[in-house]
């Protein structure tokens, strides 16, 4: 019995082979069928302060051409770094193309050692997957190689090196290669953005991110930028949002966003069955994983970060002696005696630390970044690395990626001062109990 895919897919030929083995999905199947017939035309990828990388159509084969080399990078403002990405960018420029196409992609490499490039989740030939030593032997410096596939899948992905990895992906080299559905989209989405986490051992003083790190990092990137230097998601309100997040870090992220109750609905395996997504404020996205998030965008400036708080701050001591509480005020002459650099700090918190470099009082190694950065209308945002703001406003252009300020919040929506003194209210208090 010869059974074609739509029958098989919708459990119509394949009765007598899946028997009542998988109601539950077949359903779930018949029902995103019913909706196919709705599709909207693809959004193309927004990467901020990235780009995409353009190709040149020859003989019916999107032509891509990647450059793997050395070059100077700044993370913000007062930190730079010579890094290894591809085409003069860190993260490399993001590949876009649609599912059935043919692509070539040319790598020519001008860095210093041999390299390859893994198409991190596509589905190819052995002999295209780029795995130094095991598919292909390296690409040794000055050469060009060509990797030829057909895309038979859609979604977000990425590329790497798969030679000398460690050295090459802590030093930057990493790109997203996204693929579009070749019978576009179930929904029309408006603002599709993609962003790469990563980190950075780019120790205080130092110039060239240290590749033997493998836990303590000092910079925790998108697109290998740190708040406040990463470009705002900007959208209109209304507008349905997708971020694409690819994680090529050694930690996973909790990503989270103020604001919306997001629906996860994509990764790595494509866009997922609509009976698959599922509604989340926060999503991990593991090491070596994508995902996809979307929303419809509500007015406001909503943070957008990894939830875990060290990663979002910059450079920091991760072995210092714990401060909180420890009076040091009567020390500090003593101590500058020692280290004249000496201040007195963190008795009370860490927060103090972004008054203390923005007046100047610390300066702190040259190259780096004070922990905490950013302003907002209301002050010091003490934020860093992996954080960005989602900025949402009813007057844009559906096409306008501009910054548009901060948000006017309207009357009577603002959190307000009441009171200035410590003692207001009788607010209640858990009972003390005799032990
Ligand atoms: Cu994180």
């Amino acid at each position: 019995m010869k059974i074609d895919r739509r029958q098989w897919l919708t459990g119509t030929g394949s009765g007598l082979l899946l028997g009542g083995l998988l109601p539950s999905l077949s359903s779930a199947v018949r029902a995103e069928q019913t909706s196919a017939a709705r599709r909207f035309p693809q959004t193309p990828v927004h990467t901020p302060n990235g780009w995409s990388l353009p190709h040149r159509m020859i003989d019916g084969v999107k032509e891509f051409h990647l450059v793997a080399e050395q070059f100077e990078h700044e993370f913000a403002p007062g930190s730079k770094a010579t890094v290894w990405g591809y085409n003069g960018s860190t993260p490399g420029p993001t590949i876009e193309a649609t599912e059935g196409d043919r692509v070539r992609i040319l790598v020519t490499n001008h860095l210093p050692e041999h390299t390859s490039v893994h198409w991190h989740g596509l589905l190819l030939p052995c002999g295209m997957d780029g795995v130094s030593g095991l598919t292909q032997a390296p690409i040794a410096p000055g050469e060009t190689w060509a990797y030829e596939f057909t895309l038979q899948q859609h979604g977000t992905h990425m590329y790497h090196p798969h030679a000398d990895e460690m050295t090459q992906i802590a030093m930057g080299m990493m790109g997203l290669f996204i693929i579009h559905p070749r019978e576009g989209e179930p929904e029309p989405i408006q603002r599709d953005y993609a962003v790469m986490l990563h980190n950075w051992a780019l120790h205080p003083g130092t110039s060239r991110p240290d590749p033997s790190v493998m836990t303590d990092f000092d910079l925790w990137s998108m697109n290998s930028k740190v708040f406040p230097a990463i470009q705002p998601l900007v959208a209109t309100t209304g507008q349905r949002v997708r971020i694409r997040v690819a994680n090529i870090s050694m930690w996973n992220h909790p990503i989270h966003l103020h604001g919306v109750q997001f629906e996860v609905t994509g990764s790595d395996g494509g866009r997922w069955p609509r009976s698959q997504w599922r509604r989340e404020v926060t999503e991990i996205v593991g090491v070596g994983q994508c995902r996809d998030i979307e929303f419809i965008a509500v007015p406001g400036d909503w943070a957008f970060h990894c939830h875990m708080s060290h990663h979002t701050m910059n450079a920091m001591g991760h072995h210092i002696a714990n401060p909180l509480g420890v009076q040091q005020r009567g020390l500090e002459q003593r101590l500058q005696r020692l280290m004249p650099d000496y201040m007195p700090m963190g008795e009370h918190g860490m927060a103090e630390h972004q008054n203390h470099t923005d007046s100047g009082h610390m300066s702190g190694p040259v190259n780096t970044l004070p922990m905490m950065m950013g302003k907002g209308p209301f002050g010091n945002l003490e934020m860093g690395g992996m954080f960005n703001v989602v900025k949402v406003r009813d007057d844009l252009a559906p096409d306008d990626y501009r910054d548009p300020g901060w948000f006017t919040h309207p009357t009577g929506s603002l959190a307000q001062r009441i009171s200035t003194s410590a003692g207001y209210g009788n607010p209640a208090r858990r009972p003390t109990t005799a032990t």
